[in-house]
Protein backbone atom coordinates (compact mmCIF):
# COMPACT_ATOMS: atom_id res chain seq x y z
CA UNK A 1 0.00 0.00 0.00
CA UNK A 2 1.50 3.74 -0.63
CA UNK A 3 2.70 5.53 1.94
CA UNK A 4 1.19 8.71 1.14
CA UNK A 5 -2.77 8.92 0.28
CA UNK A 6 -3.70 9.87 -3.25
CA UNK A 7 -6.20 12.81 -3.76
CA UNK A 8 -8.07 12.87 -6.92
CA UNK A 9 -10.15 15.20 -8.91
CA UNK A 10 -12.89 14.48 -11.21
CA UNK A 11 -14.49 16.84 -13.90
CA UNK A 12 -17.15 16.15 -16.52
CA UNK A 13 -18.52 18.42 -19.93
CA UNK A 14 -20.73 17.31 -22.44
CA UNK A 15 -19.67 18.34 -25.61
CA UNK A 16 -21.34 19.45 -28.88
CA UNK A 17 -17.99 17.40 -31.19
CA UNK A 18 -17.39 13.74 -31.95
CA UNK A 19 -15.33 12.12 -29.34
CA UNK A 20 -12.18 11.86 -32.40
CA UNK A 21 -12.28 15.74 -31.76
CA UNK A 22 -12.18 15.93 -28.59
CA UNK A 23 -9.70 13.35 -28.19
CA UNK A 24 -7.33 15.07 -30.44
CA UNK A 25 -7.62 18.68 -29.14
CA UNK A 26 -5.61 16.47 -26.51
CA UNK A 27 -2.58 15.23 -28.39
CA UNK A 28 -2.43 17.85 -31.09
CA UNK A 29 0.05 20.93 -29.92
CA UNK A 30 -1.63 23.38 -31.99
CA UNK A 31 -5.06 22.43 -30.65
CA UNK A 32 -3.77 22.15 -26.94
CA UNK A 33 -2.02 25.86 -27.27
CA UNK A 34 -5.54 27.01 -27.43
CA UNK A 35 -7.77 25.58 -24.70
CA UNK A 36 -4.73 23.84 -22.02
CA UNK A 37 -4.44 26.43 -19.74
CA UNK A 38 -6.40 28.27 -17.46
CA UNK A 39 -8.89 31.79 -18.57
CA UNK A 40 -6.60 34.71 -18.65
CA UNK A 41 -3.15 32.67 -19.76
CA UNK A 42 -1.64 32.16 -22.71
CA UNK A 43 0.36 28.69 -24.08
CA UNK A 44 3.56 30.25 -25.71
CA UNK A 45 4.93 26.98 -26.11
CA UNK A 46 3.71 23.52 -26.61
CA UNK A 47 5.81 20.05 -28.10
CA UNK A 48 4.41 16.68 -27.98
CA UNK A 49 5.00 13.15 -29.03
CA UNK A 50 1.60 11.58 -29.12
CA UNK A 51 2.88 8.08 -28.11
CA UNK A 52 3.20 5.41 -25.60
CA UNK A 53 6.10 6.39 -23.95
CA UNK A 54 6.62 9.64 -25.37
CA UNK A 55 5.62 12.64 -23.83
CA UNK A 56 5.04 16.38 -23.96
CA UNK A 57 5.92 19.81 -22.51
CA UNK A 58 3.96 22.85 -21.92
CA UNK A 59 4.34 26.39 -21.11
CA UNK A 60 1.54 28.45 -19.49
CA UNK A 61 1.69 32.26 -18.91
CA UNK A 62 0.24 34.35 -17.52
CA UNK A 63 -0.88 38.36 -18.24
CA UNK A 64 2.67 39.15 -15.54
CA UNK A 65 4.51 37.27 -17.77
CA UNK A 66 5.17 34.57 -15.21
CA UNK A 67 5.49 31.28 -16.95
CA UNK A 68 4.55 27.58 -15.27
CA UNK A 69 5.83 24.38 -17.22
CA UNK A 70 3.96 21.20 -16.95
CA UNK A 71 5.65 17.81 -18.49
CA UNK A 72 4.36 14.21 -18.85
CA UNK A 73 4.50 11.33 -20.44
CA UNK A 74 1.79 9.24 -22.44
CA UNK A 75 0.72 5.92 -20.74
CA UNK A 76 -1.99 5.32 -22.44
CA UNK A 77 -3.92 6.37 -26.21
CA UNK A 78 -7.22 4.58 -27.06
CA UNK A 79 -7.95 6.94 -29.48
CA UNK A 80 -11.49 8.05 -29.32
CA UNK A 81 -12.45 6.71 -25.85
CA UNK A 82 -9.24 7.04 -23.70
CA UNK A 83 -5.92 8.56 -22.99
CA UNK A 84 -4.16 8.64 -20.22
CA UNK A 85 -0.94 10.85 -19.29
CA UNK A 86 1.18 11.74 -16.26
CA UNK A 87 1.42 15.51 -14.94
CA UNK A 88 4.09 16.82 -13.44
CA UNK A 89 5.46 20.73 -12.71
CA UNK A 90 8.48 21.98 -13.35
CA UNK A 91 8.99 25.00 -11.77
CA UNK A 92 9.93 26.34 -8.25
CA UNK A 93 6.28 28.05 -7.83
CA UNK A 94 4.50 24.51 -8.00
CA UNK A 95 4.84 21.57 -5.92
CA UNK A 96 7.29 18.77 -8.70
CA UNK A 97 5.22 15.83 -7.97
CA UNK A 98 4.33 13.64 -10.75
CA UNK A 99 0.14 13.29 -11.38
CA UNK A 100 -1.52 11.64 -13.22
CA UNK A 101 -4.53 12.65 -15.36
CA UNK A 102 -6.84 10.07 -17.29
CA UNK A 103 -9.33 11.41 -19.54
CA UNK A 104 -12.59 8.99 -20.50
CA UNK A 105 -14.50 9.93 -23.74
CA UNK A 106 -17.93 8.54 -24.71
CA UNK A 107 -20.35 9.12 -27.16
CA UNK A 108 -23.79 11.06 -25.62
CA UNK A 109 -26.67 12.86 -27.35
CA UNK A 110 -24.51 16.44 -27.23
CA UNK A 111 -21.31 14.15 -29.07
CA UNK A 112 -19.43 13.06 -26.27
CA UNK A 113 -19.59 13.07 -22.36
CA UNK A 114 -15.82 13.69 -20.80
CA UNK A 115 -14.85 12.38 -17.95
CA UNK A 116 -11.25 13.78 -16.59
CA UNK A 117 -9.56 12.35 -13.32
CA UNK A 118 -6.33 13.99 -12.00
CA UNK A 119 -5.03 11.40 -9.34
CA UNK A 120 -2.05 11.19 -7.29
CA UNK A 121 -2.11 14.41 -4.84
CA UNK A 122 -0.49 13.87 -1.42
CA UNK A 123 -3.21 16.38 -0.08
CA UNK A 124 -6.59 17.86 -0.75
CA UNK A 125 -4.91 21.21 -0.79
CA UNK A 126 -3.04 20.76 -3.68
CA UNK A 127 -5.83 18.78 -5.24
CA UNK A 128 -8.22 21.70 -4.96
CA UNK A 129 -5.66 24.02 -6.08
CA UNK A 130 -6.00 22.50 -9.27
CA UNK A 131 -9.54 22.76 -9.62
CA UNK A 132 -10.37 26.01 -10.99
CA UNK A 133 -7.80 25.53 -13.47
CA UNK A 134 -8.95 22.67 -14.98
CA UNK A 135 -12.52 24.00 -14.93
CA UNK A 136 -11.42 26.84 -16.94
CA UNK A 137 -9.07 25.15 -19.28
CA UNK A 138 -12.16 22.79 -19.81
CA UNK A 139 -14.39 25.76 -20.10
CA UNK A 140 -12.49 26.58 -22.94
CA UNK A 141 -11.59 23.42 -24.55
CA UNK A 142 -15.77 23.36 -24.60
CA UNK A 143 -15.87 26.72 -26.47
CA UNK A 144 -13.34 25.49 -28.44
CA UNK A 145 -14.75 22.67 -30.15
CA UNK A 146 -18.62 23.89 -29.42
CA UNK A 147 -19.68 24.92 -32.93
CA UNK A 148 -22.13 27.19 -31.14
CA UNK A 149 -19.46 29.62 -30.49
CA UNK A 150 -17.24 31.28 -27.42
CA UNK A 151 -18.63 31.07 -23.53
CA UNK A 152 -20.92 28.91 -24.15
CA UNK A 153 -20.72 28.21 -20.47
CA UNK A 154 -21.35 31.71 -19.04
CA UNK A 155 -25.13 32.25 -18.14
CA UNK A 156 -25.94 35.54 -15.92
CA UNK A 157 -28.92 35.23 -14.36
CA UNK A 158 -30.34 38.81 -12.59
CA UNK A 159 -32.62 41.39 -14.58
CA UNK A 160 -31.63 43.23 -17.23
CA UNK A 161 -33.78 46.31 -16.03
CA UNK A 162 -31.50 46.29 -13.07
CA UNK A 163 -28.40 48.41 -12.97
CA UNK A 164 -25.83 46.07 -11.56
CA UNK A 165 -27.12 43.84 -14.14
CA UNK A 166 -27.05 45.98 -16.75
CA UNK A 167 -23.46 46.72 -15.89
CA UNK A 168 -22.19 43.00 -16.12
CA UNK A 169 -23.97 42.88 -19.61
CA UNK A 170 -22.06 46.25 -20.83
CA UNK A 171 -18.41 44.35 -19.33
CA UNK A 172 -19.93 40.94 -21.76
CA UNK A 173 -20.68 43.20 -24.50
CA UNK A 174 -17.54 45.10 -24.41
CA UNK A 175 -15.81 41.92 -24.67
CA UNK A 176 -18.28 40.39 -27.30
CA UNK A 177 -18.76 37.12 -25.46
CA UNK A 178 -21.46 35.30 -25.52
CA UNK A 179 -23.94 34.13 -22.82
CA UNK A 180 -27.33 33.06 -21.71
CA UNK A 181 -29.54 35.69 -19.67
CA UNK A 182 -31.54 33.88 -17.32
CA UNK A 183 -34.50 35.97 -15.83
CA UNK A 184 -34.39 35.52 -12.17
CA UNK A 185 -36.11 37.88 -9.93
CA UNK A 186 -34.00 39.23 -6.40
CA UNK A 187 -34.84 36.51 -3.60
CA UNK A 188 -36.01 34.22 -5.82
CA UNK A 189 -35.88 30.63 -4.91
CA UNK A 190 -33.68 29.95 -7.75
CA UNK A 191 -31.62 33.47 -7.21
CA UNK A 192 -31.13 32.13 -4.14
CA UNK A 193 -29.59 29.29 -4.81
CA UNK A 194 -26.56 31.54 -6.51
CA UNK A 195 -26.40 34.76 -4.33
CA UNK A 196 -27.20 33.92 -1.05
CA UNK A 197 -28.37 37.01 -0.38
CA UNK A 198 -30.62 36.76 -2.98
CA UNK A 199 -29.68 39.73 -4.76
CA UNK A 200 -29.07 39.98 -8.67
CA UNK A 201 -26.64 39.27 -10.53
CA UNK A 202 -25.28 36.07 -10.18
CA UNK A 203 -22.85 34.80 -12.79
CA UNK A 204 -22.42 30.96 -13.78
CA UNK A 205 -19.14 29.92 -15.69
CA UNK A 206 -19.45 26.42 -15.89
CA UNK A 207 -19.97 25.10 -12.32
CA UNK A 208 -18.08 28.56 -11.44
CA UNK A 209 -21.21 30.77 -9.47
CA UNK A 210 -20.02 34.40 -8.10
CA UNK A 211 -22.22 37.07 -7.04
CA UNK A 212 -21.05 40.83 -6.57
CA UNK A 213 -21.09 43.14 -9.90
CA UNK A 214 -17.67 44.25 -9.24
CA UNK A 215 -16.21 40.53 -8.61
CA UNK A 216 -18.12 39.81 -11.53
CA UNK A 217 -16.32 42.23 -13.83
CA UNK A 218 -12.94 41.82 -12.48
CA UNK A 219 -13.27 37.94 -13.23
CA UNK A 220 -14.48 38.54 -16.68
CA UNK A 221 -11.51 41.09 -17.05
CA UNK A 222 -8.93 37.90 -15.61
CA UNK A 223 -10.78 35.50 -18.25
CA UNK A 224 -11.57 37.67 -20.92
CA UNK A 225 -8.58 40.29 -21.46
CA UNK A 226 -9.50 42.34 -24.02
CA UNK A 227 -10.54 44.19 -24.49
CA UNK A 228 -9.68 45.38 -20.41
CA UNK A 229 -11.85 46.91 -18.08
CA UNK A 230 -9.48 47.77 -15.39
CA UNK A 231 -6.92 50.80 -15.93
CA UNK A 232 -3.44 49.41 -16.12
CA UNK A 233 -1.66 52.00 -13.82
CA UNK A 234 -1.90 51.35 -9.48
CA UNK A 235 -3.31 54.90 -9.19
CA UNK A 236 -5.76 54.69 -12.14
CA UNK A 237 -6.88 51.01 -10.57
CA UNK A 238 -7.30 52.41 -7.11
CA UNK A 239 -9.28 55.22 -8.41
CA UNK A 240 -11.75 53.01 -10.43
CA UNK A 241 -12.04 50.91 -7.00
CA UNK A 242 -13.10 53.62 -5.15
CA UNK A 243 -16.08 54.88 -7.71
CA UNK A 244 -17.22 51.29 -7.83
CA UNK A 245 -17.33 51.63 -4.37
CA UNK A 246 -18.58 54.48 -3.82
CA UNK A 247 -21.23 53.69 -6.21
CA UNK A 248 -22.29 50.96 -4.17
CA UNK A 249 -22.34 52.56 -1.28
CA UNK A 250 -23.89 56.21 -1.72
CA UNK A 251 -25.08 57.08 -5.36
CA UNK A 252 -26.95 53.90 -5.92
CA UNK A 253 -28.72 54.03 -2.60
CA UNK A 254 -29.73 58.07 -3.37
CA UNK A 255 -30.18 57.55 -7.07
CA UNK A 256 -31.73 54.42 -7.42
CA UNK A 257 -33.07 53.05 -4.57
CA UNK A 258 -34.98 56.51 -2.80
CA UNK A 259 -34.99 58.27 -5.95
CA UNK A 260 -35.83 56.61 -9.31
CA UNK A 261 -37.50 53.34 -7.29
CA UNK A 262 -39.68 55.18 -5.77
CA UNK A 263 -41.02 56.42 -9.42
CA UNK A 264 -41.02 53.13 -10.66
CA UNK A 265 -42.46 51.16 -7.67
CA UNK A 266 -44.21 54.11 -5.41
CA UNK A 267 -44.89 53.11 -2.07
CA UNK A 268 -46.97 56.50 -0.70
CA UNK A 269 -49.96 55.88 1.49
CA UNK A 270 -51.88 56.98 -1.27
CA UNK A 271 -50.31 54.32 -4.35
CA UNK A 272 -48.03 58.17 -5.67
CA UNK A 273 -44.35 58.42 -5.32
CA UNK A 274 -43.10 59.28 -1.73
CA UNK A 275 -42.81 62.66 -2.11
CA UNK A 276 -40.72 62.69 1.42
CA UNK A 277 -38.29 60.50 0.09
CA UNK A 278 -37.63 61.39 -3.12
CA UNK A 279 -36.88 65.19 -1.78
CA UNK A 280 -34.29 63.84 0.88
CA UNK A 281 -33.23 62.55 -1.77
CA UNK A 282 -33.22 64.91 -4.04
CA UNK A 283 -30.75 67.37 -1.87
CA UNK A 284 -28.15 64.42 -1.54
CA UNK A 285 -28.61 63.61 -5.35
CA UNK A 286 -27.32 67.32 -6.05
CA UNK A 287 -24.72 66.69 -3.53
CA UNK A 288 -23.17 63.49 -4.84
CA UNK A 289 -23.57 64.76 -8.92
CA UNK A 290 -21.19 68.06 -7.78
CA UNK A 291 -18.86 65.73 -6.70
CA UNK A 292 -18.70 63.49 -9.49
CA UNK A 293 -18.72 66.39 -11.69
CA UNK A 294 -15.66 67.73 -10.51
CA UNK A 295 -14.37 64.10 -10.60
CA UNK A 296 -14.85 63.89 -14.33
CA UNK A 297 -13.51 67.62 -14.67
CA UNK A 298 -12.91 67.78 -18.51
CA UNK A 299 -12.72 63.98 -19.04
CA UNK A 300 -15.78 61.54 -20.12
CA UNK A 301 -13.66 58.48 -18.27
CA UNK A 302 -13.76 58.75 -14.39
CA UNK A 303 -10.74 56.72 -13.84
CA UNK A 304 -7.84 56.95 -16.51
CA UNK A 305 -8.70 57.70 -20.19
CA UNK A 306 -10.27 54.21 -20.82
CA UNK A 307 -13.65 53.17 -20.41
CA UNK A 308 -13.40 51.34 -17.39
CA UNK A 309 -14.61 48.95 -14.42
CA UNK A 310 -16.13 52.08 -12.80
CA UNK A 311 -17.68 53.71 -15.97
CA UNK A 312 -19.75 50.77 -16.35
CA UNK A 313 -21.16 51.11 -12.79
CA UNK A 314 -22.19 54.25 -12.98
CA UNK A 315 -23.86 55.02 -16.34
CA UNK A 316 -26.62 52.92 -15.67
CA UNK A 317 -27.09 54.58 -12.79
CA UNK A 318 -26.72 58.16 -14.26
CA UNK A 319 -28.43 56.85 -17.06
CA UNK A 320 -32.13 56.01 -15.51
CA UNK A 321 -31.32 59.09 -13.04
CA UNK A 322 -31.83 61.08 -16.49
CA UNK A 323 -34.78 59.33 -17.33
CA UNK A 324 -36.80 59.44 -14.07
CA UNK A 325 -39.06 62.55 -13.59
CA UNK A 326 -36.74 65.57 -12.55
CA UNK A 327 -33.71 63.89 -13.56
CA UNK A 328 -32.57 66.22 -15.89
CA UNK A 329 -33.19 69.28 -13.82
CA UNK A 330 -31.00 67.47 -11.33
CA UNK A 331 -28.57 66.82 -14.07
CA UNK A 332 -28.23 70.22 -14.76
CA UNK A 333 -25.74 71.28 -12.88
CA UNK A 334 -23.53 68.56 -14.01
CA UNK A 335 -22.47 69.22 -17.30
CA UNK A 336 -19.57 66.65 -16.43
CA UNK A 337 -21.54 64.17 -15.71
CA UNK A 338 -24.07 65.05 -18.76
CA UNK A 339 -20.76 64.69 -20.73
CA UNK A 340 -19.70 61.18 -19.32
CA UNK A 341 -23.59 59.92 -19.77
CA UNK A 342 -23.58 60.70 -23.64
CA UNK A 343 -20.29 59.08 -24.21
CA UNK A 344 -21.17 56.06 -22.17
CA UNK A 345 -24.57 56.22 -24.16
CA UNK A 346 -22.75 56.19 -27.54
CA UNK A 347 -20.75 52.75 -26.48
CA UNK A 348 -22.32 49.78 -28.63
CA UNK A 349 -22.29 48.06 -25.21
CA UNK A 350 -24.68 50.76 -23.72
CA UNK A 351 -27.05 50.63 -26.92
CA UNK A 352 -27.37 46.76 -27.36
CA UNK A 353 -27.80 46.18 -23.78
CA UNK A 354 -30.18 49.28 -22.70
CA UNK A 355 -33.26 47.92 -20.49
CA UNK A 356 -35.20 51.25 -22.36
CA UNK A 357 -38.02 51.10 -18.95
CA UNK A 358 -38.73 54.98 -18.61
CA UNK A 359 -39.65 56.37 -15.33
CA UNK A 360 -42.91 57.91 -15.24
CA UNK A 361 -44.25 60.61 -12.86
N1 LIG B 1 -23.61 44.66 -4.15
C1 LIG B 1 -24.43 44.00 -5.12
C2 LIG B 1 -25.73 44.76 -5.24
C3 LIG B 1 -26.73 44.07 -6.12
C4 LIG B 1 -28.11 44.67 -5.94
O1 LIG B 1 -28.40 45.31 -4.93
N2 LIG B 1 -28.97 44.46 -6.93
C5 LIG B 1 -30.30 44.96 -6.82
C6 LIG B 1 -30.93 45.13 -8.20
S1 LIG B 1 -30.16 46.42 -9.11
C7 LIG B 1 -31.12 43.96 -6.04
O2 LIG B 1 -30.91 42.77 -6.12
N3 LIG B 1 -32.07 44.46 -5.26
C8 LIG B 1 -32.93 43.65 -4.45
C9 LIG B 1 -32.88 44.07 -3.00
O3 LIG B 1 -32.39 45.17 -2.70
O4 LIG B 1 -33.31 43.29 -2.15
C10 LIG B 1 -23.67 43.91 -6.46
O5 LIG B 1 -22.71 44.66 -6.62
O6 LIG B 1 -24.00 43.08 -7.32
Amino acid sequence: MSQNPSFELTLTRRIAAPPERVFDAFVAGDQLSLWCAPRGMTVPKVALDARIGQGYRLTMEARDHTTFTVTGEFQELERPTKLVYTWQWVDDAMPALETRVRVVLKPCDEGTELRLTHSGFHDPGMRDAHLPGWNSSLNRLVEMLDPRGTAANLALSGDPRSTYTWSVRIALAEKGLGYEMVQRAPHSPEQVQLHPFGRIPALRDGDFILFETSAIVRYLDECFPEPTLIPASVRERARAEQWVSAASSYLYDAMIRRYVLQYLFPRGTDGQADLAVISAASADIVRYLAILDDAYGEQSTIAGETFSIADLVLAPIIDYLALAPGGQELLAGAPNVRRALNSARSRPSFQETHPSIKATA
